[in-house]
């Protein structure tokens, strides 16, 4: 195995697979780079160098003892209107993995080296397509799981996020070079902005990056999804909600009770969100230790879950047992569902959202019950830009906490020499969110995450 780190290097050709690994209608391998159109001119039938940009031929491809490999598609895209800023070429090929490995290999032996994860995103950064943002967002679009995610995704990719940070970098690079020019002129100083005005301005800004950066609590959200977790006691309908919630026939459902032993996961989406469904064992007291063992670990599960539905039945009401067990519950967290509403009832003393997993009715009551727990102040709003990403959350938030220092010292009248350093430093944070102010292992860590070909 190799361990050694090869970083990112620009004016590299290099080439990859962009399609899935496996089997396909079709498979593209992408070459990007100075040398590009040269290594597609040696590969492919056509004259590739004659080629204009954006055409489309079709062609055979060759290995070096002049073997037809494959016959298909090759695509160019000169710079600097391409993906990555460099001269690309795309070859749509069979989707087999064997005679797909094969092209890339000639692409290889052509003069390309292969592509290290992300590295075509990486070049698009470098060459000034997208800031360090966009590049984010290509990897949270691929990753995403749910509407909101993917919407989210999207307006980051366009560039909302990075017009949000450059924006606080102009009015604040305005702040601190009127703070420089009291250093320079302290007499004509207050020519340039009053100190009231400074700190109203500072104050607006701060309050602006204060409201960026809470809406990560949000974002976090939206971006990872959310466990749900089942709880409750024996033959509630726990199973049957699992079933109703996934339109599955997932979970074993018997008049038993303690058929469910192990948690059960299911992925779902509602509400634009994504969710990790837990059907868990009833909870009771047993002797019997698989179930024992199956209560325990249905227990921890509601613990460590972000939200749990709490199951009674709502013909039986909820036992002094359950009744002790809900209270354990962290109630910020916890939903009371009365199953069986079908059944013969009396209005229940507990407030809970009332429906029938087997019959599948109120299910979309409960939805809506969740959401409102989960965006407490209603659903994002599609338009405003979320911060989902945790690097994005702490640059921002030490940024904020450098003008907050500045704020502070302006107020108390602060010698401006290090007004300026802490606006700088909070300048600089800004920049580390964009791009303009990163170290080559936060690059890497960035890109490493994407897949090979993107
Ligand atoms: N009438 C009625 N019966 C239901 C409803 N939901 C579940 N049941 C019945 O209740 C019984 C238990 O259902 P399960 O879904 O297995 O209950 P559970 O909570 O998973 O039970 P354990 O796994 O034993 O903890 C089954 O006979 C279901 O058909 C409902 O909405 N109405
Ligand atoms: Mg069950």
């Amino acid at each position: 195995m190799e361990f050694t780190h090869r970083s990112y290097e620009k004016g590299q050709t290099i080439a990859a697979i962009a399609t899935p690994p496996g089997d396909g209608g079709v498979a593209i391998i992408r070459i990007s780079g100075p040398k590009a159109i040269e290594i597609g001119e040696r590969i492919f039938s056509g004259p590739v160098k004659k080629y204009l940009t954006h055409t489309v031929h079709f062609g055979k491809i060759y290995d070096r003892q002049k073997n037809v490999v494959d016959e298909g598609l090759l695509l160019v895209m000169k710079a600097p209107k391409s993906y990555t800023g460099e001269d690309i070429i795309e070859l749509h090929c069979h989707g087999g993995s064997l005679v797909t490995r094969k092209v890339l290999e000639e692409t290889l032996h052509a003069g390309a080296r292969a592509a290290l994860p992300g590295e075509f995103t990486f070049q698009a950064f470098i060459n000034g397509k997208i800031d360090l943002t966009q590049a984010e967002a290509v990897q949270a679009l691929i990753s995403s799981k749910s509407d909101l995610a993917l919407k989210s995704a999207e307006k980051q990719l366009q560039g909302s996020l990075y017009a949000n940070i450059t924006n606080y970098q102009k009015n604040l690079t305005e702040i601190t070079a009127i703070i420089e020019a009291w250093v320079d002129y302290p007499e004509e100083g207050l020519e340039f902005a009053s100190q009231d005005e400074l700190l109203l301005q500072l104050k607006k800004i701060i309050s602006e990056m204060l409201q960026l950066a809470n809406t990560f609590n949000d974002g976090k959200t939206l971006f990872a999804g959310l466990t749900l977790c089942l709880l409750g006691a024996p033959n509630v309908g726990k199973s049957s909600l699992m079933n109703a919630l996934s339109r599955k026939n997932r979970a074993i459902v018997t008049n038993i009770p303690g058929t469910t032993r192990d948690i059960l996961e299911e992925e779902i989406s509602f509400c634009g969100m994504h969710f990790k469904l837990l059907d868990t064992a009833g909870i009771r007291n047993s002797p019997e230790l698989i179930e024992k063992e199956g209560i325990a670990r249905a227990k921890k599960a509601a613990m460590e879950a972000d939200l749990v539905l709490f199951i009674g039945d709502i013909q039986k009401g909820l036992s002094l047992d359950e009744q002790a067990l809900y209270k354990t519950l962290p109630k910020e967290k916890t939903l009371l569902v009365w199953n069986k509403q079908d059944l013969t009832h009396e209005k229940p003393k507990e407030n809970g959202v009332l429906l029938s997993a087997k019959n599948e009715q109120g299910i979309d009551n409960l939805k809506n019950a969740i959401s409102q727990i989960i965006w407490k102040s209603g659903p994002p709003s599609k338009e405003e830009v979320w911060i989902t990403n945790e690097r994005h959350h702490q640059a921002l938030s030490s940024a904020i906490t450098f003008l907050e220092l500045a704020h502070k010292g302006l107020e108390e009248n602060v010698s401006p020499e290090f007004l300026t350093l802490d606006m700088k430093s909070a300048l600089k944070e800004l920049g580390t969110i964009i791009g303009t102010n990163v170290t080559e292992d936060v690059l890497s860590a960035i890109f490493s995450k994407f897949c090979v070909g993107k």
